[in-house]
């Protein structure tokens, strides 16, 4: 321990101001409190370079070599491992001029008509059911499937995507086509996770797995490039997120009332709210910030889908 006496001329105190005098720099250096915040706690965020993605197609044809073909029985599978050994992080985006649905097909010989699909060489642990509210976005359709299949086939899911399509010209109602989803997509299977998923936005990191939390609802796109990779307020459930079917009658589903563009998703985030204190503790889960990015198609607003002013 050192003993300061007089206060003012000794080397102590001069040693002090050059201590804080440094502290401060380096404080500001380092981006203010917040900056100085986000360097403390940096070691739980994982660091991840989007600047070498790999192809969105890439570890898949050595599926086609192990396909065991229909004779051999599926109880003979094991169980997939996880996570999945085929994942590659993040993945190349392409927005604009997408291929045909032929060429897709053709790019997808495993997945089945309806857009189903298994792992071929494992049993898959996952359900997932995509459901994709839709009218008139044929461009970001296409890039949609060419992007997503193959992403999820790396990731050993079984999987089906749903595209609700609204029919006629009347005003556009994201959250009832979500329901119709939902019902449709159960009927068909037993899905265990349903994905509600905007047709304009790419995954690009497959680590972003696309299965449920066992308790709470998932937002998974939280770091869009339209919002600089951030997450623009607390409640922000829109995009993509995913519940189970309990998650779903639990909520009692989305709200069927919301007429054009906007507020359903924060009435769905609500309904969680409003959960977490009655029906005691639904909270959102979410990927890490490194880990949930996403490239979001640029468009405009379309018609039948005008700012509903009283959402
Ligand atoms: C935001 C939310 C979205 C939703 C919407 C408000 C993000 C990334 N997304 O999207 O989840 O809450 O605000 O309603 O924050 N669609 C069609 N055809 C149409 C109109 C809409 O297919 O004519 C579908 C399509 O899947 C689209 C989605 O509805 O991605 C949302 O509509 P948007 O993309 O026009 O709205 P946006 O990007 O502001
Ligand atoms: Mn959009």
């Amino acid at each position: 321990m050192v003993y300061c006496g007089r206060v003012l001329d000794s080397p102590c105190t001069l040693a002090l101001l050059v201590g804080f005098q440094f502290a401060f720099v380096l404080y500001f250096s380092l981006g203010g409190f917040r900056g100085l915040v986000s360097v403390l706690v940096h070691s739980t965020e994982p660091e991840i370079d989007y600047s070498r993605p790999h192809d969105v197609y890439t570890n898949l044809t050595s599926l086609l070599l192990h396909h065991p073909g229909p004779s051999v029985p599926e109880q003979q599978l094991r169980d997939c491992i996880l996570p999945s050994p085929l994942l590659v992080g993040p993945v190349s985006v392409h927005l604009s001029s997408p291929p045909s649905l032929e060429k897709i097909k053709e790019k997808n010989p495993l997945v089945t008509l309806g857009g189903h699909y298994r792992p071929p060489d494992c049993e898959p642990r996952h359900h997932t059911a995509i459901v994709v509210p839709y009218r008139n976005r044929q461009t970001h359709l296409r890039a949609l499937l060419y992007h997503l299949h193959p992403f999820l086939q790396r990731q050993q899911v079984h999987y089906g995507i749903y595209i609700v399509h609204q029919s006629g010209n009347s005003t556009f109602n994201r959250a009832k086509l979500l329901n119709v989803g939902v019902r449709e997509a159960l009927k068909e299977e037993d899905w265990s996770c349903i994905f509600l998923h905007d047709v304009d936005l790419l995954p690009e990191n497959d680590h972003n797995t696309y299965t449920c939390h066992p308790q709470y609802p998932t937002h998974l796109s939280i770091a869009m490039d339209k919002f600089r990779y951030r997450l623009p307020y607390s409640q922000y459930f829109g995009g993509v997120s995913a519940v189970t079917p309990e998650q779903y009658l639990k909520m009692n589903g989305f709200p069927n009332q919301y007429w054009g563009w906007g507020g359903e998703d924060d009435d769905i985030a609500a309904r969680h709210r409003r959960d977490q204190v009655r029906l005691s503790g639904m909270k959102i889960m979410r990927p890490p910030l490194a880990i949930g990015h996403y490239k979001m198609i640029k468009h405009k607003g379309d018609q039948g889908n005008e700012q509903n002013p009283r959402r």
